[in-house]
């Protein structure tokens, strides 16, 4: 980067230092993760010079003759990788992906049923805050109280009294599978069609670790950058039929031009995850979440519903006296990362929540296995009996740094 260095040192610099902090830390925020350099190279390319509204063979600029090849290759390895009968690469990120679906298949004012947010949901799932509750009617469904679980009765019924017209099933705070067999059953009943957002666990369903949506969902969605491990953006796959509507709605319905350089990188992640080594990655994301909620409730730690089936963690830190807030700032000074997360019936607010939510796809990427799940998980205890040492935290810190020394981060050079 030494022309970056010479034109512009802050944000040179800037960026070393997040590099250097994402080498010496434990990364465990669930939706993150370490790129490969070859998905680097095709995100930080020239194609980020290129307009290019429309689709492959059918594009409103002159000029596409390598754009088109890179968006078609996108597509087709996205539709074999996932047996989709079609997939638009083109959606920036996640949120717009799934008001793109909504777009194409709603009409205002018709009910959109979700996981709610402080249950594991979504903001685009039809949260009140978020557009999705303003221009649909939201529906939303939530977790069973005692198991922390989807109750599909519950769903069932309430499907059968607000006649929703999308039913989504997808989460960012689930720990659990989801059962799409039957959420389809419930929205054909209901007549609605089934989103499968599958944005956290796209690379588990790839690696044949989560059961797959696509013979049940009329569409699915994803992002790029989770489990996935590719650059920021998302895709859209579906059933030929609705493969005009679903284009339609993202171009020219809510974006312009596709970003190509992003639509390059999918197409390497997406060569990438199609590989023996991606299966036994996302293979060893589920072990190594497993073996650390294993090791927390061995430390006394309360886990909602008890553990995990999947890349993420909830904890409800209630019991240990500390809320998700504190616990996550102390836990960062330890070289830990996560994010603070509500649990289900949260008494508090998402601000400053109780519980923290952690996951393994970035260590895992690292090469990390069991052994080092257990070591973080009597870190995490460590900190969280004292999150006001910082001489503690300190002393952990360079102890994670240790750690992280000799596991290379995959696009990060080691300087
Ligand atoms: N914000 C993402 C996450 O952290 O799960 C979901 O979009």
């Amino acid at each position: 980067m030494d022309a970056l260095r010479r034109l512009d040192p802050d944000i040179y610099e800037l960026i070393r230092a997040e590099e250097r902090y994402e080498l010496d830390s434990i990364r465990l925020i669930p939706s993150e993760n370490y790129v490969s350099q070859a998905v680097l190279e095709a995100s930080g390319s020239i194609l980020t010079n290129k307009y290019s509204e429309g689709y492959p063979g059918r594009r409103y600029y002159e000029g596409q003759r390598y754009i088109d090849s890179i968006e078609t290759l996108a597509i087709e390895r996205a539709c074999a990788l996932f047996g989709a009968q079609h997939a638009n690469v083109q959606p920036y990120s996640g949120s717009p992906a799934n008001l793109a679906v909504y777009f194409a298949l709603l009409k205002p004012g018709d009910a959109l049923m979700g996981l709610a947010l402080p249950h594991g949901g979504h903001l685009t799932h039809g949260w009140s805050a978020s557009v999705t509750g303003a221009l649909w009617r939201p529906v939303q469904y939530t977790v069973e109280r005692e198991t922390h679980r989807i109750d599909y009765d519950a769903v069932r019924e309430l499907a059968r009294k607000e006649r929703p017209k999308i039913i989504v099933t997808g989460a960012t705070a689930y720990p659990r599978q989801f059962d799409f067999k039957v959420f389809a059953e419930i929205a054909r009943e209901v007549g609605a069609y089934l989103l499968a957002d599958i944005s956290h666990i796209a690379g588990l369903i790839v690696a044949g670790v989560h059961p797959d949506p696509i013979p049940y969902a009329d569409v699915v969605v994803t992002t790029t950058h989770k489990t996935l491990r590719g650059p920021r953006g998302a895709m859209i796959l579906c059933r030929r039929e609705l493969a005009d509507r679903i284009d339609r709605a993202v171009f020219p319905g809510l974006q312009g031009g596709p970003h190509n350089h992003t639509t390059a990188a999918i197409a390497v992640t997406l060569k990438e995850a199609a590989t023996p080594e991606f299966k036994r990655y996302g293979e060893q994301i589920v072990k190594n979440a497993r073996t650390l909620a294993d090791e927390l409730l061995a430390h006394g730690f309360n886990l909602v519903s008890g553990g995990t089936d999947n890349h993420l963690i909830l904890i409800d830190l209630t019991t240990k006296g500390i809320t998700g807030k504190q616990a996550a700032q102390a836990l960062d000074r330890a070289g830990i990362v996560c994010n603070y997360n509500t649990v289900p019936y949260d008494p508090r607010k998402p601000f400053n929540p109780s519980g923290i939510r952690i996951g393994t796809p970035a260590v895992t990427s690292r090469g990390m296995g069991e052994a080092e799940m257990r070591q973080v998980a009597r870190w995490i205890d460590r900190v969280i009996a004292h999150p006001d040492d910082n001489e503690n935290s300190g002393r952990i810190a360079g102890e994670v740094r240790e750690l992280c020394a000799r596991f290379p981060a995959p696009g990060i050079p080691l300087r």
